[in-house]
């Protein structure tokens, strides 16, 4: 089946562009059956916290609403951000990936859209797919593609976005496809060099999630001997993997700027000190709250890592 084309739509002011497939709920079983048989077959890495996020993730409907007939898997495009962040006087460019700032999108934004734009009819019951392993949903719905790093991938998009599902009681085409991977890794490996811990393998599609650095940056805790400090790449996550991929080149390029971090917002992150009011600004601009304690010890031990013990952020300019 042809993509259909990437919508660009305005929800109370702000821009969105997004894209979606859908799929019979019957194939939800299948889902589920294809990542057990990975597990049974030893391919899914037996890593304590990944093991966590895969349990919540297993697929399930929302417990009043087991005969809905569709499910929708829906893309919306996010920017890859950068800030500069600075300490003494120089400008450390850092990247800010999708996940972690705050969008700002209006209230229920996504599914105005759907009920506007998706549905023939909005007065449909329209709810989350309160779990489920959403590129999985993504790819075999035709939304999107596999790319070697094992992120989805959706044209036009490239791979920075970020994936829902929905169910609702409005029988929508069933555009169940295969697994697909994208056109672009035939003829590429740049993802597999570009891994600093070798997450990504030559061997195996799925890759090895325990050597992943996001399952140790975006949680709180110690980052365990093996993982060198160099190898920190991002405020949170790691874009070693997507920022050098040529799927990625259009995304890449209308990267956008938060507000740079002033000296003593820099200072109060690496701190970590929860009473410090320079926070409160930092939180605005990164578009993250630091009331919580995790956020501000993960932020913290993050930007300690990249400004203060060697990890690759880009060191500009000085300020002056
Ligand atoms: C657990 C998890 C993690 C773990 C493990 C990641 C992993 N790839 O295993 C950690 C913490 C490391 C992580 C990291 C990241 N994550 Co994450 N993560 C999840 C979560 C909660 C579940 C994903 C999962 O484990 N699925 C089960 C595994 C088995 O499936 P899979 O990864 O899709 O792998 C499939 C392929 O290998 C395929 N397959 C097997 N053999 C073959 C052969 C061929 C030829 C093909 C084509 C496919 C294929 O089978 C597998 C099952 O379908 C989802 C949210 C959700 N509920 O889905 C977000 C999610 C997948 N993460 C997301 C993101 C953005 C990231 C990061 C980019 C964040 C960052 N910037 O650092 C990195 C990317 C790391 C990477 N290279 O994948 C987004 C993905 C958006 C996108 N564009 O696809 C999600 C959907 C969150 C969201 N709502 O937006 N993540
Ligand atoms: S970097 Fe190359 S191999 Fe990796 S996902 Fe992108 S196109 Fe595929
Ligand atoms: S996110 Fe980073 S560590 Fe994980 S596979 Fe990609 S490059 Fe490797």
């Amino acid at each position: 089946m042809a993509v259909r084309p990437t919508r660009t739509t305005d929800v109370e002011g702000v821009s969105l562009t997004y894209n979606y497939g859908t799929i019979s709920i019957e194939h939800l079983d299948e889902l589920q059956a294809f990542v057990d048989g990975l597990d049974q077959d030893g391919r899914l890495s037996e890593h304590e916290t990944y093991r966590e996020y895969i349990e919540h993730a297993r697929y399930a409907l929302p417990e009043d609403f087991e005969e809905a007939p569709s499910i929708i898997a829906f893309a919306l495009d996010v920017k890859l951000m950068r800030a500069t962040f600075y300490l003494d006087g120089i400008g450390h460019e850092i990247l800010v990936p999708p996940q972690y700032y705050g969008l700002g999108l209006p209230k229920d934004a996504l599914t105005t859209i759907i009920r506007n734009e998706i549905l023939p009819n909005p007065e449909h019951r329209l709810e989350r797919l309160p779990h489920g392993y959403l590129k999985l949903l993504a790819v075999r719905s035709g939304l999107a593609r596999y790319g070697r790093n094992n992120i989805s991938y959706v044209e036009g998009m490239g791979s920075f976005l970020m994936l829902a599902a929905f169910v609702t009681d409005c029988e929508l085409p069933d555009e169940w496809t295969d697994l697909a991977q994208l056109s672009e890794c035939e003829s590429c490996r740049i993802c597999l060099t570009c891994c600093p811990t070798g997450a990504i393998r030559d061997s195996e599609f799925v890759i090895d999630a325990g050597k992943c650095i996001p399952l140790y940056n975006e949680v709180p805790g110690d980052f365990p001997d093996w993982l060198p400090t160099e190898v920190h790449n991002a405020y949170i996550g790691c874009m070693r993997c997507q920022l050098s991929c040529p799927a990625n080149r259009d995304a890449v390029a209308v990267a956008g700027r938060l507000p740079d971090i002033s000296e003593e917002e820099t200072r109060a992150l690496l701190a970590g000190q929860a009473d410090d009011p320079a926070l409160k600004t930092a939180g605005e601009k990164l578009r993250i709250g630091f009331d919580d304690e995790d956020t501000l010890s993960v932020v913290s031990r993050n930007l300690n890592a990249l400004l203060t013990k060697g990890g690759s952020s880009d060191r500009s300019s000085p300020s002056a």
